[in-house]
């Protein structure tokens, strides 16, 4: 048997992927065990089971034999299922857009699980050329700038240059809901993408959500993008109580202060994460999103 072929996946279609080897070909293959998850972003080994194009339209296929360790994985999760977002990735991007209206827990959500993958982080706010809805989903952000979190206001219809800075010499992630104008970045960025948008899918009558797989898209020899499926749900049933709390970072001086070494930071009395909330040092929404997602992972 001929030696395997290293690649790296660029599009997860569900059943199947896309490889790419390390000279650039583009491999259609399969897991070789049904059970084995393969997620965009994933360095694998192949083995070829067919001869490369012939120009009858049979490309070159082959089955992942072996998934390499990953560097980091992002993924969701309920109490019976596990979904993976991307692996190898080391930020990510959470879109949000001025219109329509997105969901802070979440954005919440998406902190969360970067923080236990230990990924940078950028918040884009996108579609900042609609100055009303964007005034609105500003103010919503005020709690994440003053934790922290680097917010970067854009619209990808208009100009994207200020986000070029951040991708260098990383493989980001592109996460949010639907319609927050993901793909419309990734083609600014990249104008030989075509990824599919809005209005594409409107024209198709594809349903809600217009990118349906993931795909990494190159930038130059040291970043990727990759652009993802709108998420409604961001399930964390695979994190602990304590890798919740963590993932509200700015929780993190006052964790273990808590009168009860148990402490849930619901009723119980002598709560440090209260206390600091009635004090004004912790935003009370985010207290109310933990309790939340703390309660309900999934
Ligand atoms: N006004 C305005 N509209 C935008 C902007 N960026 C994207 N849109 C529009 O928002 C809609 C959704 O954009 P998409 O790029 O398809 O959104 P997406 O996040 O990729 O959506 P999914 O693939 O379903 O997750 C489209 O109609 C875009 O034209 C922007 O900066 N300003
Ligand atoms: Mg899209
Ligand atoms: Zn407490």
């Amino acid at each position: 048997m001929k030696p395997p072929i290293q690649g790296q996946i660029v599009a997860s279609f569900g059943r199947h992927y896309l490889a790419e080897s390390a000279d650039g070909e583009l491999i259609t293959c399969v897991p070789r065990g049904k059970k084995s998850e393969v997620a965009c972003g994933d360095e694998v080994e192949i083995q070829r089971t067919a001869k490369a194009s012939t120009g009858d339209g049979t490309g070159a296929q082959g089955v992942i034999e072996r998934i390499m360790p990953r560097r980091s994985l992002l993924h969701r999760s309920d109490a019976f299922r596990e979904k993976l977002i991307a692996a190898n990735v080391t930020q990510i991007i959470v879109v949000v857009a001025a219109e329509p209206s997105f969901s802070d827990e979440l954005l919440a959500r998406c902190l969360v699980a970067a923080f236990d993958q230990k990924l940078d982080v950028l918040i884009v706010l996108n579609k900042c050329d609609l100055p009303e809805a964007a005034a609105a989903a500003r103010k919503r952000l005020i709690p994440y700038a003053a934790i922290g979190y680097r917010v970067l206001e854009l619209s990808a219809k208009q100009d994207v240059s200020a986000l070029r800075p951040f991708l260098t010499n990383h493989t980001s992630v592109l996460v949010g809901q639907s319609g927050m104008g993901k793909s419309t970045l990734i083609n600014a960025l990249l104008p030989d993408a075509h990824a599919a948008t809005r209005e594409i899918s409107a024209a198709l009558d594809s349903g809600k959500h217009t990118t349906t797989h993931a795909r990494l898209y190159r930038i130059d020899k040291t970043s990727g993008l990759i652009d993802c499926p709108g998420v409604q749900a961001f399930g964390l049933h695979h994190l602990s109580f304590g890798g919740i709390e963590q993932g509200f970072v700015e929780f993190a001086q006052y964790l273990g202060q808590c009168r009860f070494r148990d402490c849930r930071h619901a009723h119980e009395p002598g709560c440090a994460l209260r206390n600091a909330v009635s004090e004004g040092k912790i935003n009370a929404r985010r207290l109310d999103l933990f309790l939340q997602i703390a309660t309900h992972k999934a």
